[in-house]
């Protein structure tokens, strides 16, 4: 073997410099400084003189980004810093949390400022540098363990494989973060796509898998990228100042040699750093990586160090995430849902996951032509989104991942909750239980009746109406009406009081006007808006349910299909039966402005009431003024001649003296029903 000549050494030296900084500039500059051609020749020359001198080559020079043997496995590392997770905060009023938190550790901070960094979504790294050189390349792991994936690390160009500096200290750990840009990950799975394999769901899966690749050469051709964001020095002694802060540390992180993301930012305040996340939210799709938030951290070191950590975070950053509109999962099955209007809905039952802040466990499959489409199965994994208000849905289905054994989802035959059989009118989607005694239809019926927009009866909430009707204590809206205090408190999860409170409310909803009571009766196609549009131009039910096809379609606003719907409504004779019902429980049926001003029935004229105590919706005034106008006569003391006690919570005196007069006594509730059907004295005007 020839011995190497000093100028030999000399040129080897002086190759290795000239290719890594052709290299630097090209990968992490982004700033050519070189024509490929002499790139190529560059490093032919050095790969010749190392093969003709073996002994000069050393791990950092640039012919030794990738190895020649595949390694059989990885071993695992021990990190001499925990690489901590961070926390999470999905919008600024967590942020805002989180630094009231941190602030109450250290109150004396009264002068403080932000680094804003963005968040790469990708994968943690941990690079040791001995004397300048590239030692160690380890993962993130759980955080205390990693997988030592060196060889892999060598290969990403924008790594350095020797610190750009000329005293090196004796040990350094950079963090970063290895990630795939959106065009190498799309050539990925476009050659993948071609060779059958199976598809990368997104960037951060692809740069994992191809960093846990065994083979290095492999790893070369997916061509990974980093941002390092982290520099841990120790207490050495440098060239130059250490940083005292994380500004300072990407500064330095740059100075070494390491590609440090551009798009960083001192805040001082919350409100800059809601403006860098908003900003970076809208502008986050035109970067050529994927982000998934922002990383937030004080920007003081010494700061830093006096907060420390918890078990699991660090006190003294946080990610502030953008809401992760899709995300994928596992189908572990399929139920129909069945609504008010006797829809089939089948319903994918999804492994959690996190959506735009929320954990999502049920995305709608709609119907059976969508999950014909898209052959959703049990067991499959599976793309669901959640965009704004939107109900999550199920994208796509990833049918590399589908189990054996499958069977495509078939819609059932019979309602799976009355047991009648469905139909599915042809050139129609939906699926149907036509059956109008359908417990689930009831029940959302019922839901629909109490809901803000219609009756708004407060407290009939899902899980009271489930009892309600499974209990067989309703079997129709207008048996709402006719529910008594016993009923309704012995329900699971519902107290005395609250049962009260449900009869207030139910009488309550007598007095709502027709167009919420048309809109409550669910008719397909009647929402909000129409149901004040019709109620509008009929003013009564009568008005409606005797109006031609033609007068409906007549009005401004109304389409055929809903005329349509009106009409067929009126005439089911279940329908008939439901309005005379509504109209005995004297709920509204005709616009209130049409009401007489005739004094109400006055069989309360004779009567006095006292109040006393703090009833539960009511305040005094107004129940004093609700007897009054029923014609009742309210006075301050009990006597003989009293005929009822209002009484509420708290009562005093007034209670004990009437029981010993054995006066009646009537709570909020009872006192509502007893002057129910003399309120609202506005019943129908019937029109010759
Ligand atoms: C994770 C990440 C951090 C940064 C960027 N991207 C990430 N994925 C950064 O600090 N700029 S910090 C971090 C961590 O500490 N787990």
């Amino acid at each position: 073997m020839p011995q190497a000549t000093p100028e030999v050494k000399q040129r080897i030296e002086e190759l290795r410099q000239l290719l890594q900084r052709a290299s630097y500039a090209y990968y992490v500059l982004d700033n050519p400084v070189m024509e490929d051609a002499v790139y190529d020749q560059l490093y032919r020359e050095l790969q010749e003189l190392e093969t003709q001198y073996p002994e000069l080559v050393t791990p950092e020079s640039p012919t030794q980004r990738v190895g020649e043997q595949p390694a059989s496995q990885f071993s695992s590392v021990r990190h001499n810093i925990p690489l901590y997770s961070l926390e999470n905060a999905f919008n600024i009023e967590e942020f805002a949390k989180w630094q009231e938190r941190w602030q109450r550790y250290a109150p004396s901070q009264k002068e403080f400022a932000y680094v804003c960094e963005l968040k790469i979504d990708g994968n943690a790294l941990a690079l040791t540098y001995e004397n300048g050189v590239l030692v160690r390349g380890v993962t993130r792991g759980d955080g205390v363990t990693g997988e030592e994936i060196t060889q892999n690390v060598r290969t990403i160009r924008s790594i350095p494989l020797r610190l750009h500096v000329d005293q090196p200290p004796d040990v350094v750990e950079v963090r970063g973060e290895a990630f795939l840009a959106l065009d190498v990950f799309e050539q990925i799975n476009q050659e993948r796509e071609q060779a059958g394999e199976q598809l990368f769901a997104n960037p951060r899966n692809s740069a994992a898998g191809t960093l846990r690749q065994l083979d290095s050469r492999v790893v070369a051709s997916r061509r990974l990228d980093f941002f390092a964001y982290t520099l841990h020095l120790g207490s050495q002694q440098l060239e130059v100042a250490p940083p005292q802060s994380q500004w300072e540390a990407l500064e330095l992180l740059q100075k070494l040699g390491f590609p440090v993301n551009p798009h960083r930012q001192v805040c001082a305040s919350l409100q800059e750093v809601q403006q860098y996340y908003e900003s970076w939210d809208l502008q986050r799709r035109s970067l050529p990586y994927m982000t998934d938030g922002v990383v937030v951290k004080l920007n003081s070191l010494t700061l830093q160090e006096q907060l420390g950590s918890t078990q699991k975070f660090p006190r003294w950053a946080i990610a502030l995430k953008y809401p992760a509109e899709e995300a994928p999962t596992r189908v572990e099955k399929i139920t129909i849902n069945v609504g008010r209007t006797g829809a089939l809905t089948p319903l994918a039952h999804l492994q959690p996951v996190q959506l735009a802040g929320t954990t999502v466990q049920r995305a709608t499959l709609h119907n059976s032509d969508f999950i014909a489409q898209l052959d959703v199965r049990v067991g499959d994994t599976v793309i669901v989104r959640k965009a704004g208000e939107i109900i999550p849905e199920v994208v796509r289905v990833l049918p590399e991942l589908r189990p054996y054994g499958t069977q495509p989802f078939q819609m059932p035959r019979d309602c799976p909750v009355c047991h009648q059989p469905v139909v599915r009118p042809h050139g129609e989607a939906v699926t149907r239980c036509l059956n109008t005694s359908c417990p689930a239809i009831l029940k959302g019926a019922l839901t629909h009746w109490a809901s803000r927009n219609a009756l708004d009866i407060n407290g009939l909430g899902e899980k009271i109406v489930e009892q309600l009707v499974d209990k067989r204590v309703v079997s129709s809206v207008a048996d709402l009406y006719d529910l008594t205090l016993e009923q309704l408190a012995s329900l699971e999860r519902l107290g005395k009081k609250s049962a009260q409170n449900l009869l207030v409310a139910i009488a309550n909803s007598q007095n709502q006007p027709w167009s919420r009571v048309l809109y409550g009766l669910g008719i397909r196609h009647i929402g909000s808006v129409n149901a004040d549009i019709l109620a509008q131009k009929f003013p009564t039910v009568e008005l409606l349910a005797g109006a031609s096809l033609a007068q409906i379609e007549g009005v401004y606003g109304i389409g055929p299909e809903i005329a349509q719907s009106v009409c067929s409504w009126f005439q089911v004779p279940s329908n008939q039966t439901l309005i005379a019902r509504l109209k005995q429980a004297r709920v509204q049926l005709s616009a209130q402005n049409l009401t007489t001003t005739e004094p109400s029935s006055q069989s309360l004229s004779s009567k006095t009431f006292v109040i006393t105590g703090t009833l539960p919706t009511l305040k005094r005034d107004e129940a004093k003024q609700l007897i009054q106008k029923a014609g009742g006569k309210v006075t301050n003391t009990v006597s003989s001649k009293t005929d009822y006690l209002v009484v509420g919570e708290d009562a005093g005196s007034k209670l004990e003296k009437a029981q010993s007069l054995g006066i009646s006594q009537l709570n909020q509730a009872q006192l509502l029903k007893l002057l129910a059907p003399r309120q609202g004295n506005n019943y129908p005007v019937e029109k010759g």
